[in-house]
């Protein structure tokens, strides 16, 4: 009987689907820059409230073990486009070369009939192909006041960044939309992408919080191999003070107990020949706001005159840490307010009945754990990443999946959603059938990784490793040859390296064999790694 159904309506439902695109659904792909999943209250609401990007997870789904394949802006970028490991798409890093001949999602949405537009950063150095409207910031992109690049040329526009991704995206789909086509739309945010920098108001309204503080805050990485003990991002020797705690160079003048910065340029200590500087974004701002601004930083300025001289480093590092929470979050507060401007106005014109909405980030970042910001490792807080998807009458509401789901498998999931073919190289796997809820149709227990950019700034070494649910196993190489293992689940913070503890000989056995099945399955090899050495 199930049978004869199926025969029956099965034509039916095929002329359906091509002949209307009221059945291809929309799609709006919001991805913010460094976004921690920390730092969503959906994952942990101990740091700040985002009752907007929450609304995604409430009415969709979370998932709780999302990763990328290499902790690293550009890369990422280019993983989500392709569909491929950086080793193959080429861009392992953010300075190498993106071959635009390659095939990107986008593309294939365009050719497929779907109206297609991308606002915000993509840093990628190419103009994006098979968008049929972009403005996108150069580079990394300014905070206030940016400069954006578009078809017709650039142009600056005056704001704050956050908010004016957003205005562009919303007046596309209210003037630019065309209503007999469905959308696939990229709408990118800079914030919260250091030096972080937040609107006047946030500024203000943060300034005046204080956060908890990570367990790991004072890690000393004795659990650990070389790579974490030479990374230069830690919050207490690496951060700046003007570039990130914002103390205006004048103020530093002013004081003559005030340690010289230390900079650290790839290995080498480099101590600043003296207190000058700049805070980049401010010197963009207008008198108007700089004089809204300057009312917070005169607060934070007179708070280190008086206070910094008395600190011993503990304090310090605490200091910094709250500087570094209250931008950081700030900035991340106008991106919920905005994704609320987006979610609502789907909302009062009856396309979020037919519109997949998924947040994510381009990668995780520390926010004080193992003293750390920045991004890089394999390990948890860089390696995951925030996904949340929402596809009214497919997606039940409140689902939480713990699947070991990448930003590779994106551009796959898209194309099965709007009823495109995924080109055979593409090296993902569409998600769908864990938003449908047919978990037992997933079978994939681990992922792999593989990180580039070194030697660099942060200065994290150069590692490919696997991750399942219970372990993550990981090779540094370059000017080292180190493995480490972290039991997830009776680590999850990561501080033991149990890699030689005999108790996990087995283990070790096991998954190096499962990695270097993985680095054959997605064509990575030893050859490859030569090729990409500099
Ligand atoms: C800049 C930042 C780094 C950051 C890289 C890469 N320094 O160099 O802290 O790791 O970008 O970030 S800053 O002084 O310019 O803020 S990425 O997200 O683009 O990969
Ligand atoms: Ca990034």
């Amino acid at each position: 009987m199930k049978k004869l159904i199926y025969i029956i309506f099965l034509p039916l439902y095929i002329s359906y689907s091509c002949s209307s695109d009221h059945a291809r659904p929309n799609i709006l792909f919001i991805m913010s820059d460094d976004h921690a999943y920390q730092a969503i209250s959906a994952y942990d609401d101990r740091l700040i409230e985002t009752p907007n990007i929450d609304r995604i997870a409430q009415e969709g789904i979370l998932f709780t073990n999302a990763s990328v394949t290499n902790s690293i802006c550009a890369p990422s970028r280019a993983v989500i486009l392709t569909g491929k490991h950086s080793h193959l798409n080429g861009k392992i890093d953010n300075n190498a070369k993106f071959d635009d001949s390659q095939t990107t999602f986008p593309q294939l949405f365009q050719k497929a009939g779907y109206q297609t537009a991308m606002f915000g950063k993509l840093h990628f150095g190419n103009n994006p192909k098979g968008v049929d409207d972009f403005l996108i910031l150069p580079g990394q992109g300014n905070y206030i006041n940016p400069k954006f690049i578009g078809k017709e040329g650039d142009t600056i526009i005056t704001g704050y960044v956050t908010d004016i991704i957003t205005d562009l995206t919303l007046n596309w789909l209210d003037s630019k939309r065309d209503k007999e086509k469905p959308f696939m739309m990229m709408y990118l945010h800079k914030a919260p992408h250091r030096p972080w920098w937040p609107s006047p108001e946030k500024f203000a309204e943060f300034y005046e919080k204080e956060f908890l503080e990570p367990e790991t805050l004072f890690d000393d990485y004795s659990g650990r191999g070389t790579a974490a003990k030479t990374a230069e991002m830690n919050i207490l020797t690496h951060m700046q003070y003007m570039h990130d705690s914002k103390i205006r160079p004048e103020t530093l003048k002013e004081m003559d107990n005030v340690q010289p910065e230390i900079k650290y340029i790839r290995g080498e200590t480099v101590v600043r020949p003296g207190p000058d500087g700049f805070m980049r974004p401010f010197s963009r701002a207008n008198e108007d706001q700089k004089a809204k601004d300057n009312i917070t930083l005169d607060k934070i300025n007179n708070d280190f005159k008086n206070n910094w001289p008395k600190m011993n480093d503990k304090e310090k590092m605490k200091w910094k840490f709250q500087r570094y929470m209250q931008d950081y979050l700030a900035t991340i507060s106008s991106v919920d307010d905005n994704v609320g401007r987006v979610l609502d106005y789907l909302e009062e014109t009856g396309l979020n009945e037919n519109t997949i909405v998924v947040y994510t980030s381009d990668q995780g970042f520390y926010l004080g754990e193992h003293g750390w910001f920045d991004k890089r490792f394999i390990y948890d807080e860089s390696f995951k990443i925030p996904l949340m998807i929402k596809w009214p009458n497919v997606i039940k509401p409140g689902t939480t999946n713990d699947e070991m789901v990448q930003n590779l498998d994106f551009a796959q999931t898209f194309l099965e959603a709007a009823m495109i073919e995924a080109p055979d190289d593409m090296q993902g796997e569409s998600i769908i059938p864990l938003l449908k809820g047919n978990v037992e149709k997933w079978n994939r227990d681990a992922v792999y990784y593989h990180y580039y950019e070194y030697p660099s700034v942060h200065m994290v070494k150069r590692h490919y490793g696997i991750v399942n649910k219970e372990y993550k196993l990981i090779h540094f190489y370059y000017d080292v040859d180190e493995w480490e293992l972290y039991d997830r689940i009776n680590d999850p913070n990561e501080m033991t390296n149990v890699y030689n503890n005999p108790d996990y000989k087995d283990i070790v056995k096991k998954l190096t064999e499962e990695l270097y099945e993985l680095r054959k399955k997605y064509k990575d090899s030893k050859e490859l790694d030569q090729k990409y050495l500099y």
